[in-house]
């Protein structure tokens, strides 16, 4: 990493990088594509154990088709690698991590839907509705969600009573009208129109997107027994890390293809979509997302080594392709 935010702030507070990253080779041989493809593997073979299909089994084909669709597994990796920053293990945040993407595969499975964004295509095959039907694709989504609380409560392990209910909590407002549904409410009614600012796009995707990230690096935080000033730290992470996500997303929209997307690519200018490059245009929009990935790792300056994986991750989002 050697961005203008990130050095500046390096020499504002007087540090140098190896005061930084005390082991510099560690961070100079960290290999992310591992990184991500070993705990993704743990990740698969835990939502693989979650859900049995049992009587009426259709309804748990319905959960597990779009649960086990691949997919990044970016929310559960963040959530596992902020439990880990914060001092705690994998096993510690393990259920929360399955939760977390129980919670948003539900919201890819109702923003597919006919109602919604209305697409036919999603992690390289077809749309929950369109295998299954509108009516089981809504209680899939409905089952996942339900699920994914219980799940946390009764599967964690070595976890406070106290921070297992502030997980609970955190999970449910980024969910609720405070997180996803408030964000997609916004995204719906400015659909068509051209006339909306950067603020209340900004606060469509930190809503729609940025709530389920944070509530993951924070949750996994939370689960290690991590205090306030770690926690904000963390909050502030995800929130720039959030919104670069939303804008490569939207860049994305535009620059690949539907078979590296693995969905329809170009939904958006169809759909008459106010997005980051259509405000900015796409060297701006990755500009941006580059400002925020540097801002969003000043904040993780003080965890020096332990940090590493978290700021590979947020340089990952911005370098993404699908
Ligand atoms: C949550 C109760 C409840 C209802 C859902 C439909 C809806 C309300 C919200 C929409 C949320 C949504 C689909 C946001 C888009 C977030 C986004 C950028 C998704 C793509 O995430 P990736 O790239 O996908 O991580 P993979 O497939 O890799 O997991």
């Amino acid at each position: 990493m050697n961005t203008q935010v990130f050095e500046q702030a390096l020499q504002n507070l007087q540090l140098e990088h190896h005061q930084v990253f005390k082991h510099e080779t560690e961070r100079a041989t960290f290999d992310l594509k591992t990184y991500l493809s070993e705990r993704k593997n743990q990740v698969e073979a835990a939502l693989k154990q979650s859900i049995t299909v049992v009587y009426p089994e259709k309804i748990y084909e319905a959960m597990s088709y779009s649960l086990l669709a691949g997919g990044k597994r970016l929310r559960p990796i963040l959530c596992l690698a902020s439990c880990e920053l914060s001092g705690g293990i994998v096993e510690m945040a393990m259920p929360t991590a399955c939760a977390l993407e129980m919670i948003h595969t539900m919201s890819l499975i109702h923003d597919d839907l006919p109602a919604m964004d209305n697409d036919d295509y999603r992690r390289g095959r077809l749309t929950n509705h369109k295998v299954y039907g509108e009516d089981i694709a809504i209680l899939a989504g409905d089952g996942l969600l339900a699920y994914a609380f219980g799940f946390v409560v009764s599967k964690t392990k070595e976890v406070s009573d106290t921070n297992l209910l502030q997980v609970v909590s955190k999970l449910s407002y980024a969910v609720a009208a405070t997180g996803l549904v408030g964000g997609q409410v916004l995204d719906l009614e400015f659909e068509g129109k051209q006339n909306i600012d950067i603020e209340t796009l900004n606060f469509i995707h930190a809503h729609k997107t940025g709530a389920l990230l944070e509530a993951s690096v924070v949750c996994g935080a939370i689960l290690a027994g991590a205090n306030d000033e770690v926690l904000q730290r963390l909050s502030r992470y995800a929130r720039n890390i959030g919104l670069a996500f939303q804008i490569i997303d939207d860049v994305l929209d535009v620059t690949a293809t539907s078979e590296e997307l693995g969905k329809t690519a170009g939904k958006d200018e169809k759909a008459q979509k106010a997005t980051y490059p259509s405000l900015w245009g796409i060297e701006e929009s990755k500009r941006q997302a580059r400002r925020l990935v540097d801002e969003a790792n000043v904040e993780l300056i003080p965890f020096q080594d332990k940090a590493i994986p978290l700021m590979a991750i947020a340089e990952y989002i911005t370098n993404r392709t699908h």
